[in-house]
Parts: C-alpha cells; structure tokens; sequence
C-alpha cells in the first residue's frame, strides 16, 4: 500500500476564503464550484469546511498568472492549471492564463478545483491513472465522482464519515474559532511541499 498522505491539519474544521476575481467566470458559480470542490471530500472523509470572508481564514483560494510572489510562478497558457500547498501552507492558486470553465469540456474549475483541494487536505499525488489525484488532468467528464483511490485516501487521513461544507460565516465567528490555531500554526514550522497539476 503506498503512502496517500503527506502532513495534515491538526483540526477538523476549516475554513476558506476566495480573494482576487479571473475574467472567465463571475464570483457566484466561482463560489459554488469551489465549494463543490471541497464538499468532493467532505462528504466521504469526517472533515468540517467554512466559506469566510475573513483574513484568517486557513485556506486562501485565488486566481494569479505568471510570477505571483510565491516562488513558484505560473507558465502561461497551458502546462501547469494550479497548484496548493499542503497543510499547513493553505494556498491554493489558478493560472488566470488558462481559461476556467463550469460543466463543459475545458479546465473545469470543480474538477481541477476538487484535485488541488485533495493537496490542501494534504493528499499527495498517486500513479492510479483513475484517481482524481493522479496529476494529469484528464479532461472535463460531465457527473464526476469520487473514486475508489481517493475516497481511501482522505477516509486514511481524516476518518470516515459525512463531513460538511457550509456557506460563509459571518467573519467575528470564524475569528472566534481561529484564534487558537494561529498560535498552533506559528509552532509549526511550515512545509514547502509543493505541488502542480498539469496537463498530459
Ligand atoms: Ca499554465
Ligand atoms: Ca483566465
Ligand atoms: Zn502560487
Ligand atoms: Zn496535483
């Protein structure tokens, strides 16, 4: 059996932001979509994942191109979609060179989304060329669903069991629960572990 994980949060309950805007896709479907994307492995592993709209939030999703700050620029159009970090890092980005798409033949953005979501969980990459976490994109396929290498693998890291993925809590709540971790985290030293996805 091969190792499906790398590091882990050290809580199970999460929260998100989404910052910055692309010209492919108005900020809604960019919100539901990513919030498919999550619930993806909130609904097989036992893991609780907020939208917020505060600063401090654990993950920070954005859309970025070329060199974005973060030592590992993006490529123009083509090649690598995106990348994350694992946790503790909580970054995840979209090359805006590609162009993002919702439910049609594309990038689209639940699936490469739910892949880099996989990363933030802290799921590394797999050769099972069936598995979301295979790191090639194998294109848009209409009713995705999770297979059986990933379910495995966050069920390995998290538990078993329905988590969930809740619309935005208003910021003073997520503050509340954040302020213990902030502390956590500054111990940790972080991991630069580092990850793509790109197209075959
Ligand atoms: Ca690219
Ligand atoms: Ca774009
Ligand atoms: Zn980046
Ligand atoms: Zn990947």
């Amino acid at each position: 059996m091969k190792e499906y994980q790398c590091t882990k949060w050290s809580k199970k309950s999460l929260t998100y932001r989404i910052t910055g805007e692309t010209d492919d896709l108005s900020s809604a479907p960019i919100r539901s979509e990513i919030a498919r994307a999550f619930k993806f492995w909130t609904d097989v592993a036992d893991i609780e994942i907020t939208e917020t709209s505060c600063s401090t939030s654990d993950i920070v999703i954005s859309f970025e191109t070329w060199d974005h700050n973060d030592g590992n620029p993006f490529d123009g159009e083509g090649g690598v979609l995106a990348h994350a970090f694992y946790p503790p890092g909580g970054m995840c980005h979209f090359d805006d060179s590609e162009t993002w798409v919702i439910n049609r033949a594309g990038y689209d953005l639940f699936i490469i989304g739910a892949h880099e979501v996989g990363h933030l969980l802290g799921l590394r990459h797999t050769d099972d060329t069936s598995a979301l976490m295979y790191p090639y994109y194998p294109g848009y396929t209409a009713g995705y669903t999770i297979q059986a290498y990933d379910r495995a693998a966050i069920i390995a890291h998290y538990g078993s069991g329905t988590g969930t993925t809740s619309k935005q809590l208003p910021c003073s709540a997520s503050l509340v629960i954040r302020g213990n971790i902030s502390i956590l985290l500054s111990m940790v030293p972080i991991l630069y572990y580092f990850d793509i996805f790109i197209i075959s």
